[in-house]
């Protein structure tokens, strides 16, 4: 849970900043639904203040303290969280160009509020929620993931968000439902990206079932300790920390429960070198490069060191069994 003690806690980064009317509102619900939990914290017992302090809000946001973390098993990296300029600068969300400073330049023409997203499919209780009441629907916990994307680098982040599997509860997924399809915003007024043709837009990315109800599989609405930048996906996305960084599907609009492999975008733009499962896997290269390495973005001066990839990222331990028996060279 992600919870800060008093009112207190909160803080400008500069007094010169104006925030404009819905990102204000975006970030009071996210606080009052943060605030609205300082009941299960002093149960849960307050740990590890000092990371917290250490995550830096993203310039023009306000900062939370007195955080706990998540006790999902696996949810906390130990490596040093990557600095919030890099990861609020250098993005890949195609939808504002295929520039890592796209993102950045571009996505301040997003509107996050109001925002609502349809849940439905092979569900008994389908519904359009309000980012508001999916904000209710449970604890925030703050976790700090490694995200290692296709290209070959990394980041550390800490998210805020909570399981997916949470949401997935309250809809009550049929017998039948075995996919979750994550299909993302497509709006070619506010996204110039979206006017060419890079990919077949939407942006559509997919779960096997239990892998979405893996406890590690975040619904993610902030990170770094206040609301996501619209670069990060804005107002809520996914991170699946153990599969390629595409998985992790920005700016959700719909999640649809199927009884088939979904399409997803990469796959059907190249479907040799983006398969479905996408884990991260250093014994399966990309048809074009090798990835058994990979740079961890600020660790990037002349005489750093690559990084050894780990297998699911480093999280075999929590996910390994999701994949038991399978050929992992075949479902890539
Ligand atoms: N809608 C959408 N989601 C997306 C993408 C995108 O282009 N569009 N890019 C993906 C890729 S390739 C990566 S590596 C991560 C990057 O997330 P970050 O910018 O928050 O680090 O977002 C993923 N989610
Ligand atoms: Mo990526």
């Amino acid at each position: 849970m992600l919870i800060h003690s008093s009112t207190s806690g909160f803080i400008h980064t500069s007094p010169s900043e104006i925030t404009p009317e819905p990102v204000y509102r975006a970030r009071r619900d996210l606080m009052r639904a943060m605030t609205g939990l300082a009941g299960a914290a002093a149960l849960a017992g307050w740990t590890d203040r000092v990371a917290f302090a250490q995550s830096a809000a993203p310039a023009g946001a306000r900062r939370l303290s007195g955080l706990v973390r998540s006790n999902v098993p696996g949810a906390l990296s130990m490596d040093k969280p990557t600095d919030v300029k890099d990861a609020t600068s250098y993005n890949n969300f195609y939808e504002f160009g295929t520039d890592k400073a796209d993102p950045a330049r571009n996505a301040g023409a997003l509107k996050t509020h109001p925002w609502t997203v349809e849940v439905d499919g092979l569900v008994a209780k389908p519904g359009r929620f309000a980012v508001e009441d999916l904000l209710k629907f449970s604890a925030l916990e703050e976790r700090i993931y490694r995200l290692r994307c296709v290209e070959g680098w990394s980041m550390v982040i800490p998210w805020v968000g909570y399981s997916l599997s949470q949401l997935i509860g309250r809809v009550q997924p049929l017998g039948s439902a075995k996919y979750v399809e994550f299909v993302t915003l497509a709006d070619p007024v506010t996204m110039p990206g979206v006017r060419s043709r890079v990919l077949d837009w939407p942006y559509v990315e997919g779960l096997r079932l239990d892998e979405a109800l893996h406890p590690l599989t975040l619904l993610a609405f902030g990170m770094y300790g206040a609301v996501l930048p619209n670069q990060n996906g804005a107002p809520l996305r996914l991170v699946v920390p153990w599969k390629y960084g595409f998985k992790s599907s920005k700016s959700l609009v719909r999640i649809r429960f199927t009884d088939k492999q979904p399409q997803t975008a990469w796959n059907k733009a190249a479907a040799l070198e983006y398969g479905f499962y996408s884990n991260v896997n250093p014994n399966v290269d990309h048809p074009r490069w090798s990835q058994a390495t990979e740079r961890r973005i600020g660790e990037d001066g002349l005489f750093a060191k690559k990084r050894k990839t780990l297998m699911f990222n480093g999280y075999e331990a929590q996910v390994g069994q999701l994949y038991a028996g399978m050929d992992l060279q075949k479902f890539f």
